[in-house]
């Protein structure tokens, strides 16, 4: 049988405009470029986000309606550097809550655990391991009053219609007066936007080139990396980043774990991701057509980024 990965290479190779779902940059190699990544000078998004969660920690708590013990369930925590700071704050001030991280991997989970833990043993931590679809319709069963947090602009790797249908899903979820806290990057001068996926360190194409290593490893792909090139572009009209690998010459790619061969013309794209830029209309309309009104938003001093507080309707 095909993997996940082996069917979305075969999809996104055969379509007329080839694409590589995004996903795919976070195997170990993946993981540590993002690291180095979030680091950057250039990379503003992880630090204005910090930086919310560390000086409105006080803030965030005050907008928190729950008069009774609560659940925080966190979709894509990665090493929850930015939630413990929030969770240490609400744990000082005397709410009570569990702290529910849900992740694919039992591995991320125990290692955010222990983070959790030793950052601030007083926090109850019950993780969920598996899918999102999975674990999300369980969690409407229990009765205690939910923050769903969703954060680090993860949405804005959909596709717009996709990013409705996700929180729409977890809307499906929630009861009136649950609220859901997402992560956004705001449209900005569009030349910072831009240096931050077209950084001086080359980091970002690297991030995007290991989609290729990662098919010659994976799949028995030939790809030679010197034939291709990274290019991004921020279109500031729409708020899209789009991030693209562009073949240098007319060749021929074959994948031996797919048994097939794929035909790249000189300078056609492949798509790799969106990174898209959000603005206060398009915020208040994707929370209305969701299902939720916007409660509170928590900005950095320079207004980069926001963390937006719904609440269910
Ligand atoms: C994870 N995600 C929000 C990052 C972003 O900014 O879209 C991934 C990334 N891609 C290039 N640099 C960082």
């Amino acid at each position: 049988m095909r993997s996940g990965f082996q069917k979305d290479v075969d999809k996104g190779l055969s379509s007329p405009k080839k694409f590589i779902p995004s996903k795919y940059f976070y195997d170990q190699v993946g993981d540590r470029i993002f690291q180095k990544i979030m680091s950057l000078p250039e990379y503003y998004l992880s630090r204005s986000e910090y930086k919310i969660f560390e000086e409105q920690g006080v803030e965030i708590a005050q907008a928190l309606p729950f008069k009774s013990a609560f659940d925080i369930v966190e979709l894509g925590a990665g090493d929850g550097s930015k939630t413990k700071l929030l969770l240490k704050t609400l744990n000082a001030l005397g709410l009570e809550f569990t702290y529910r991280p849900v992740d694919i991997s039992k591995a991320v989970l125990e290692q955010l655990k222990s983070n959790i833990v030793a950052f601030c043993p007083e926090i109850s931590v019950d993780p969920l391991a598996g899918d999102y679809f999975d674990i999300l319709p369980h969690l409407s069963t229990t009765d205690k009053p939910k923050l769903f947090l969703f954060l680090g602009s993860n949405v804005g790797n959909f596709q717009p219609a996709e990013a409705e249908a996700f929180i729409q899903m977890i809307s499906n979820v929630m009861h009136s007066g649950d609220l859901l806290m997402i992560g956004m990057d705001l449209q900005k001068r569009p030349q910072l936007i831009e240096k931050a996926y077209n950084d001086s360190q080359g980091l970002t194409a690297s991030f995007n080139m290991n989609l290729l290593q990662r098919m010659n490893k994976e799949l028995g792909a030939n790809f030679d990396l010197d034939q291709f090139e990274f290019y991004v572009h921020y279109d500031p009209v729409r708020g899209f980043v789009n991030s693209f690998l562009v073949s240098l010459e007319d060749q021929e790619v074959e994948i031996l774990r797919l048994n097939k061969s794929y035909k790249f013309r000189e300078n056609e794209l492949i798509h790799t991701e969106l990174s898209r830029k959000f603005n206060e209309e398009q915020i208040e309309r994707l929370a209305f057509r969701t299902g939720f009104f916007v409660r509170k938003e928590f900005m950095d001093p320079d207004h980069y980024f926001v963390d937006s507080l719904w609440e269910k309707v």
